[in-house]
């Protein structure tokens, strides 16, 4: 029962467990200053939004939970699992793409929301579909859905015990907030690039290579910037890792015939 030591441990920043990483401890005071706009924080990933706040505050209330993940090859082996299962979340997609224009537009979103369940107000809605439409072409694509259905599960599970209407969905999103959180060495509610080197060199020779492959993925989404992936990245690089891709381009041949 140490849920109070956790909690504050996460705003007052003991110097023991910041000192060997400066950045860390920027990043976490951004977080506790008031949130302005237009801020001259040299902090990119600070959160900017009222939504990404809320997101990193969740994140860290999990982290002191702990995770299952043992080691940084328990994520890799689970990997074909994933792929699995966030392929079946493909027909979920074209459901709620009701015009098939291959992505789900702000209505379109709304309509997902309230047949799954999902208890967000209008406003809510609006912020995470910004927050999750990367490419700014106002349509959630097949990987923008699947990181947004993740991100209200994590929401979600904070705001009450209710479930979303896609219970063998959950069992994945749950692990990929696990995989995070085991990341996450320091609990700051970010992955740096140390703690990303860290796991794969705890990782025994054979499957380091698989390590490798992960590590070149993480630095496509964000280390030029900051060196810090929150999770709304981490499940854009995710979605990389285990080979969505591929099904993206199928989707992309598809509406070119
Ligand atoms: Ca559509
Ligand atoms: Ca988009
Ligand atoms: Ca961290």
């Amino acid at each position: 029962m140490n849920k109070t030591r956790s909690s504050v441990g996460s705003f007052s920043l003991p110097n023991s467990s910041t000192t060997t990483n400066p950045r860390s401890t920027r990043i976490s005071a951004a977080f506790v200053l008031p949130l302005t706009k237009g801020d001259e924080s040299p902090m990119t990933s600070a959160p900017t939004t009222k939504l990404e706040a809320k997101i990193l505050k969740t994140m860290r209330s999990r982290e002191s939970q702990g995770t299952s993940m043992k080691s940084f090859n328990t994520i890799i082996l689970k990997f074909p699992k994933i792929d699995a299962s966030l392929r079946k979340c493909k027909a979920i997609f074209e459901q709620f793409d009701e015009d098939k224009s291959g992505s789900i537009d702000p209505k379109e979103l709304n309509h997902c929301f309230r047949e799954l369940k999902i208890d967000f107000t209008d406003e809510e809605i609006k912020d995470i579909f910004e927050e999750c439409d990367i490419n700014d072409d106002m349509g959630i694509n097949f990987k923008e859905f699947i990181v947004i259905l993740c991100l209200v599960y994590l929401l979600k599970k904070d705001r009450s015990n209710s479930r979303m209407g896609i219970p063998d969905l959950e069992t994945t999103f749950e692990t990929m907030v696990d995989s995070f959180v085991f990341l996450d060495k320091n609990k700051d509610g970010y992955v740096s690039k140390d703690e990303m080197v860290g796991a794969i060199n705890e990782t025994t020779s054979g499957e380091r290579s698989s390590g490798r492959i992960a590590m070149r993925r993480f630095e496509e989404m964000d280390w030029d910037k900051n060196g810090m992936v929150n999770f709304k990245e981490f499940l854009f690089a995710f979605t990389k890792w285990i080979g969505l891709e591929d099904a993206e381009d199928e989707e992309e041949e598809n509406i070119n015939e």
